[in-house]
């Protein structure tokens, strides 16, 4: 599959998605018009959608519904978009800017973006948790556990608190790697699986091997993250970071350096990569998608 096919393909499913969420979130017209506001301004008409096309990737793996698809885009998004609202708080990174524009507490007020937030959350699982065609009720509850599990105590929220203690600590490997696997990971591991699960089951062995290569790209984003940031730091400021320096945080550079952290990040897509063996052209996609979220920062 050409280059051009899957940037046509990207920005398709980058569309497809914008309009569902554009659907699926509060009239802003509506009571409670600030809330609903916020939720739009926090959601719509911004970030890259890597979850929801890690989603709609998966799916071409077992031939899924393209409208389940666009659910699960939302879901998983909105509890994307919830977490970086509550992240840029005061109470927590303090940030006032987030995708170019200001950040939904600074634009609105604390208050507000607490329960965007939690409105977010909760319209998510409402999303997950209506009648989809073609997927047994069965499969349906296994997606919502799917989902809460990857936001919750053991993924986003539990890795998100592990980091806020870590200001001002060193990690090592280990205790970096297990942070970012739930902060980061768990949510576009759940993307990856979600998208799956749209479809005709797959085998266990199947699933244990998109498991790995989900956990494998989880970690992987983190890493090229980390990359990215330094060398943006690089090219506008002429300095090597080390760190989060706004936020005194380890990072993957810090730890390691970054050609080595460069070198990780391309044994992880190595890694993820042989995982999709199995799937033989079916994961073509998947497999483009790995080149964009991770071969850019080589
Ligand atoms: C508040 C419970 C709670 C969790 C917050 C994800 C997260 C946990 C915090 C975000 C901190 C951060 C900036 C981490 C770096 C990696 C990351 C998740 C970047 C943002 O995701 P992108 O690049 O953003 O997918 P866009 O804007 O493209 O959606």
């Amino acid at each position: 599959m050409s280059n051009e096919n899957f940037v046509g393909w990207m920005t398709a499913t980058q569309q497809y998605v914008e309009n569902a969420l554009e659907a699926v979130l509060p009239d802003e017209q509506r009571a409670p018009q600030q809330l609903h506001q916020a939720m739009r301004y926090s959601t719509l008409q911004g970030g890259k959608r890597v979850r929801p096309l890690l989603a709609f990737a998966a799916g071409e793996l077992v031939a899924a519904d393209a409208a389940n698809l666009a659910r699960v885009a939302c879901a998983v998004e909105m509890i994307h978009a919830y977490s970086l609202v509550h992240d840029d708080m005061p109470c927590m990174d303090d940030d006032v800017l987030r995708r170019g524009k200001p950040t939904c507490h600074v634009a609105y007020d604390e208050a507000t973006a607490l329960l965007v937030g939690d409105a977010l959350q909760t319209l998510a699982f409402e999303l997950l948790s209506r009648p989809m065609s073609d997927v047994a009720p069965q499969q349906q509850l296994a997606m919502v556990s799917t989902l809460a599990t990857a936001s919750g105590h053991a993924g986003m929220a539990g890795g998100q608190a592990i980091d806020l203690a870590s200001v001002g600590r060193s990690l090592n490997q280990t205790e970096l790697e297990f942070m970012h696997c739930m902060k980061t990971g768990a949510l576009i591991r759940a993307a990856v699986l979600l998208g799956a699960m749209c479809g005709q089951p797959l085998s266990a062995e199947q699933t244990d091997s998109l498991d790995h290569f989900a956990k494998r790209m989880g970690l992987a984003f983190q890493v090229v993250d980390d990359v990215l940031d330094v060398e943006a730091d690089t090219a506008t400021l002429g300095k090597t970071a080390g760190k989060d320096e706004a936020n005194d945080k380890p990072t993957y550079v810090s730890l390691m350096g970054l050609q080595e952290a460069k070198q990780f990040a391309r044994e992880l897509y190595n890694d993820a990569l042989a995982a999709l063996a199995p799937f033989g052209d079916k994961a073509a996609r998947l497999k483009q998608l790995a080149d964009y979220i991770v071969a850019r920062s080589f």
